[in-house]
């Protein structure tokens, strides 16, 4: 957070110092419309949705990568799967697609790879360096077939608070983001069940809540008006979390 605002102020004293020496030596009506020009590339280069997240070294690593939230759910049909490894887990692609599909963890981890170090930022004040692995979603999502009503993805999870099922939801821009991945792994290690075995999100342009663990399926629909209780997440729902949570 703090290091894009930097980066975004330095952008800025960047164009200012620019036209400044600009103004000595150009005509003044030109120079109000190269400035505008300016300001419209700069704030689309600080807004752009579809810019990466930075990626760290492995030496920043943070050494234990905290869980948060639900670390364990508490169905009994999870404690089967970790009991043979989650080798009969399946995620299924379903909603508004042409061809619903349901993919194992075998296949899942057989499709082309994205590895990223990021920083997860949690709204509780937390944060933690870890090397994420898995399939993009986007690919996944061109496998099923979105329909054209498609406008959002639902990320369906095992575990529930007090009865209420954990899921979340995000747009096609961040469904299709290159940094959005099913992720498997990390730091080159199955998943911890407290970091969401055997599956779990990454979102990266998001804040902690957006990136759902336990993922068991994955939805298209038109309107999330009709899920859960209509605000695109647990804690949307639950607590007024904001439903975009960019950073
Ligand atoms: N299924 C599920 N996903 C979840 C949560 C949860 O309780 N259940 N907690 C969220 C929150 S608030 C954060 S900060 C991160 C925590 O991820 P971690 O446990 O790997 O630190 O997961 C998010 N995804
Ligand atoms: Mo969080």
């Amino acid at each position: 957070m703090i290091g894009r605002r930097l980066a975004i102020g330095a952008l800025l004293t960047g164009f200012l110092g620019a036209c400044s020496k600009v103004s000595a030596s150009g005509p003044g009506s030109s120079l109000l419309g190269a400035v505008e020009r300016w300001n419209e590339t700069a704030h689309r280069l600080i807004t752009s949705r579809t810019a990466l997240a930075p990626e760290f070294d492995r030496s920043d690593i943070s050494p234990d990568f905290r869980g948060n939230g639900n670390v364990r759910p508490d169905a009994f049909d999870y404690a089967m799967q970790e009991a043979s490894g989650f080798a009969g887990w399946q995620v299924a692609v379903s909603g508004l697609v042409e061809r619903p599909l349901s993919l194992s963890l075998a296949q899942i981890r057989a499709m082309p790879q994205r590895s990223q170090i990021t920083r997860h930022d949690c709204v509780e004040g937390w944060s933690a360096i870890g090397e994420w692995t898995g399939p993009q979603l986007g690919p996944i999502l061109r496998q099923a077939g979105l329909k054209p009503e498609a406008k959002y993805i639902v990320f369906r999870c095992a575990d529930n608070f007090r009865g209420t099922p954990y899921y979340e939801s995000v747009d096609l821009e961040d469904a299709f983001h290159p940094q959005t991945i099913l992720a498997h792994s990390l730091n080159g290690e199955p998943l911890p069940v407290k970091n969401g075995a055997p599956l779990r999100m990454r979102i990266e342009r998001q804040l902690g809540y957006k990136h759902a663990k336990y993922v068991t399926g994955i939805e298209a629909v038109a309107s999330l008006d009709l899920i859960g209780r209509g605000k695109g997440g647990y804690w949307e729902d639950a607590a007024g979390y904001q439903w975009y949570a960019g950073i």
